[in-house]
């Protein structure tokens, strides 16, 4: 069998965990239209009948931006590189290539595994700069247009990928989907919502810890997490007028787990300011 670990690279907001996500047909990694949602390298594994391909979905590489946990994201981002055996740089076609991109094409120029490139969201309408990524095709084993969203083109992207992978063991057993614990796992989702439902820098400055899971009796799922922020203004934005806003936050999140486990489930949050979680993190 084939098997390695395929990193999934790129700027903030180009879609690499929506397409993590269609690569392994289930939600692991959390998405939204806001840039730097992602904080953690997340493996999804996809077991397929040519080996096993463990994906790495990374943070999106940023350049400026001033926020404390901009320079720690593209530092890991940036380790997630090493020991890999291919490489997807996932790229927007409606975003022009600028400094940042340019930072990130060079830099993996220097690696030597195969590359592949990845133009997603090729379902939009307007892709004024689809040509000008198209011109690197030289430095890639191959360029692969898909959308990440639609679904669109991704069995060719799988079909490629393993063309490049060695040959090698299974990395996990059978059925394993990731390497994220599950309270990690519901730690993102609440941030997710966070970061759909709360405008501007709320999100950036807050993250997510899952206190307790437990079974009741009557088979519901009770979940207690805390919803940590750095700044203690953001606290009662965070609440929200009688606490509107983390029912929103609660009953978003809350109906997604319902769904995907068939049961009730209790979700007890609670927010609390920490001024120094980013630093720890
Ligand atoms: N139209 C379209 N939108 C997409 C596609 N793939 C992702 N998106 C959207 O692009 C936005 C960003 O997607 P993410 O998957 O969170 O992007 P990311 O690269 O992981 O971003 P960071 O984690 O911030 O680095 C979301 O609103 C997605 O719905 C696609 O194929 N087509
Ligand atoms: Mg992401």
């Amino acid at each position: 069998m084939k098997s390695g670990f395929v990193v999934l690279i790129g700027r903030s907001n180009v879609g690499k965990s929506t397409l993590l996500n269609c690569l392994i047909g289930t939600k692991l990694s959390i998405t939204s239209p806001k840039p730097q949602t992602s904080r953690y390298l997340i493996q999804g594994v996809l077991h397929h009948s040519q080996g096993q391909a463990v994906f790495v979905d990374t943070p999106g590489i940023f350049q400026g931006g001033h926020y404390k946990l901009t320079k720690k994201l593209t530092k890991i981002a940036k380790c997630a590189l090493a020991n890999i055996d291919e490489i997807l740089y996932v790229v927007d076609p409606s975003k022009l290539i600028g400094a940042e991109e340019n930072t990130i094409y060079n830099l993996l120029l220097t690696i030597d595994c195969p590359k592949i490139l990845v133009i997603n969201k090729s379902d939009l309408n307007k892709k004024p700069y689809l040509a000008d990524y198209q011109n690197w095709q030289d430095n890639f084993k191959s360029v692969i247009e898909v959308s990440a969203l639609k679904e669109n083109n991704i069995d060719l992207l799988i079909d490629t990928v393993f063309k490049y992978l060695p040959i090698g063991p299974a990395y996990y057993p059978d059925g394993q989907l990731t390497d994220l614990p599950i309270k990690s796992w519901l730690a993102e989702l609440i941030r997710e919502k966070i970061f759909l439902i709360l405008r501007q820098e709320v999100p950036y400055a807050t993250t997510v810890k899952i206190e307790e899971i437990t079974e009741r009796k009557n088979k519901t799922i009770y979940i207690k997490a805390m919803i940590i922020t750095s700044q203690p203004n953001h606290k009662q934005i965070l609440i929200g007028r009688h606490g509107q806003q983390l029912n929103q936050i609660g009953q978003s999140a809350r109906r997604e787990l319902e769904l995907i486990y068939n049961r009730s489930v209790y979700l007890d949050l609670e927010v609390k300011v920490d001024t120094h979680w980013v630093e720890r993190f």
